[in-house]
């Protein structure tokens, strides 16, 4: 039995339009800025994301990271969402690296608005750490993938310029937003300094991410991504896939947004099981396990028994995301192997 995949978009694996320009892929030394391939996805995804200019770099993680080192210094503060992936996934990096504090906001399924950056605010005061940087998700992957609309960021951004915070965007999923919403990934991307935004999750790149914003802010995370070890030399065999990934995976993202919602739909019925279909707007899907006697991790562990792999992300948090390796066939044969788990 071919087990069914749906921990994450991340598993996807990358097409054969993919492989094909990997193999015929020009190459030169991306650390000597020669490495044409990458040169072009670079261009081409800022040309995407309305800035001017973009960094390839090997993973999500990393474009986050580079993106508050550019923004902060040792001691500052960065406001960001309670659930956010910056803050819960990656390794501590907040203080590992740009050593900054992390100032958080109880947001409503992974949303805030002015109020609640207003109420953060406080005078300049020498007790005080300076609050350098806002942070946002889109979209937002723990609270199940809900969408930012771009009034809503415009807003939020507005009232953090006036708090004097520069702005990052984790866009992981920033294509399944522009999808959903039926707007360009720039329009989403345009009041943040930086954005970040992955290749290799939904658009089934093997590896990689892009961090765009301006020239000089680029120019410099340049330099920290060197430092970081993430400085690769003919990664145009991965730039390669990564371009078409931008140029054909996109608009395909809706067909996982309909799965997501078919296995949402079923799933909110099962008694014992709780799904906010509000939140279900992309291609992710939060259950809450409600049923005294099963927990999280249990009930994974159930389903993956029977063929189908889903995240226990918490004892009561189980996550479903739907991506291009899941059909809509699969969709169906999921939902009845978790049917026969869970009645059994
Ligand atoms: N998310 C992964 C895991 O790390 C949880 C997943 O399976 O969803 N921002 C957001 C919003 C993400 O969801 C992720 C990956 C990242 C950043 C980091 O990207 P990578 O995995 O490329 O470092």
């Amino acid at each position: 039995m071919r087990p069914i995949d749906l921990r994450s978009d991340t598993v996807t694996t990358p097409t054969p339009a993919m492989r094909k320009a990997m193999a015929e892929a020009e190459v030169g030394d991306d650390v000597y800025g020669e490495d044409p391939t990458v040169n072009r996805l670079e261009e081409e995804a800022a040309d995407l994301l309305g800035k001017e200019a973009a960094l390839f770099v090997p993973s999500g993680t990393m474009g986050n990271q580079i993106a508050l080192l550019l923004h902060t210094r040792r001691g500052d503060e960065v406001w960001l969402e309670a659930e956010s992936h910056i803050y819960w996934y990656e390794v501590g990096g907040l203080g590992a690296l740009a050593q900054v504090q992390p100032r958080l906001i109880f947001g409503d399924k992974g949303k805030f608005g002015v109020k609640d950056l207003e109420a953060l605010h406080e005078a300049p005061d020498i007790h005080r750490p300076r609050p350098r940087l806002l942070c946002l998700e889109n979209t937002h992957n723990r609270a199940g993938g809900v969408v930012w609309t771009r009034e809503e960021t415009e807003e939020v951004a507005a009232a953090a310029r006036r708090l004097g915070l520069a702005l990052h965007l984790d866009g992981a999923r920033l294509f399944n937003a522009a999808v959903a919403l039926k707007v360009k990934p720039s329009h989403l991307a345009a009041p943040f300094d930086t954005v970040m935004v992955s290749l290799s999750k939904g658009l089934a790149a093997p590896v990689g991410s892009l961090l765009a914003g301006s020239r000089e802010l680029i120019q410099e995370a340049r330099r920290w991504r060197k430092l970081l070890g993430g400085g690769m030399r003919q990664a145009g065999i991965l730039a390669a896939a990564g371009l078409v990934a931008l140029r054909e995976m996109v608009d395909r993202l809706e067909e996982d947004h309909r799965h997501a919602r078919i296995l949402a739909e079923e799933l909110a019925a099962w008694p014992g099981l709780e799904v906010d279909l509000s939140t279900v707007q992309t291609n992710i899907v939060k259950v809450t396990v409600t049923r005294e006697d099963l927990e999280a991790p249990a009930l994974s562990a159930r389903f993956e028994a029977a063929g189908v792999k889903v995240s226990a992300l918490g004892p009561r948090f189980i996550r479903l995301v739907t991506h291009k390796d899941v059909s809509r066939e699969d969709v169906d044969e999921a939902l009845r192997r978790m049917r026969e788990a869970y009645r059994a």
